[in-house]
């Protein structure tokens, strides 16, 4: 078993970011040796102090698919050579630099009315996101998307189409927009740790995915077992998925409820 799970609004809840209702699952795959592999909008500056919060030492992915990051010396192999390394990782970009996110972004404010995170403080990215202020500058770390607000709804199917003339896309989270690179997404980047598990990792698997938002959807199709999270007011997102299980409270407590009764029918069925 290998599971995927996005971090806001499923692992943690929507508003506090706790975790704390989501401890005996945790346990749980940490005493069965299940990876579980983070598919977030986070940055890696952000992921690793969770990480080390929750004592998992897994790769993850990071941006909305913008790269997978495998901790050097994990399983003791060695990466396919696209994966460059850098500080205490190996890291497969699947994105474009935020420089040039940045660029194009910068085009976009002059016509729209958009606020990215490079246009906003650490204390003002706090004041949106509820983070503290030492986590809203790792969330300012960005590598390889930014996460921007739109003033009118009406702007977006513009924007998509500027964005997609530059080799760009445009998914949503729970909170904000992310200008990204189109050829990443959680899907593309899930399918790449998949066979990582599968083939230098050896490592056969059942996949359970994670996720609450549009930006988690493909990541759910590239999972066999796809669970959605409800979002506290707007319940459970629209989505047409083979086998789709709905967890039954937003955020950890809902994550932990249904993360764990999919364990017990995994584990009922290959004992
Ligand atoms: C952003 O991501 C969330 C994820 O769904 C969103 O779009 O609402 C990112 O900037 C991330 O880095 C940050 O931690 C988070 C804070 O809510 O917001
Ligand atoms: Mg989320
Ligand atoms: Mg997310």
């Amino acid at each position: 078993i290998l599971v995927f799970t996005d971090l806001d609004g499923s692992l943690l809840n929507h508003d506090d970011y706790s975790f704390e209702e989501a401890r005996p699952t945790l346990d749980r795959l940490r005493g069965a040796k299940i990876p579980l592999v983070f598919v977030t909008s986070k940055t890696r500056r952000e992921v690793e102090p969770l990480q080390n919060r929750l004592g998992f030492r897994e790769p993850f992915i990071v941006e909305n698919g913008g790269g997978i990051f495998v901790p050097r010396g994990y399983r003791s192999v060695s990466l396919p050579e696209e994966f460059r390394e850098q500080g205490n990782f190996f890291v497969l970009a699947l994105g474009l630099p935020y420089g040039r996110i940045r660029g194009v972004f910068a085009a976009m404010k002059s016509r729209f009315k958009i606020t990215g995170y490079g246009d906003l403080s650490s204390q003002e990215v706090a004041v949106l996101s509820g983070l503290a202020v030492e986590e809203a500058e790792r969330a300012k770390a960005r590598e390889f998307s930014e996460p921007f607000l739109l003033k009118s709804v009406p702007d977006l199917p513009e924007l998509e189409r500027l964005a997609a003339r530059e080799g760009m896309k445009i998914v949503r989270g729970g909170r904000f927009y992310h200008l990204i690179g189109d050829r990443q997404d959680k899907g593309a980047a899930v399918r790449g740790v998949r066979s990582l598990y599968r083939g230098i990792f050896g490592m056969e698997h059942v996949a359970v995915g994670i996720g609450d938002s549009e930006n988690d959807l493909p990541m759910l199709q590239e999972v066999d077992v796809p669970v959605l999270i409800p979002h506290p007011e707007r319940g459970w997102l629209e989505a047409s998925l083979p086998g789709l299980v709905k967890a039954p409270d937003p955020g950890s407590r809902g994550w932990n409820e249904a993360l764990g009764r999919i364990l017990d029918e995994l584990e009922a069925d290959s004992p």
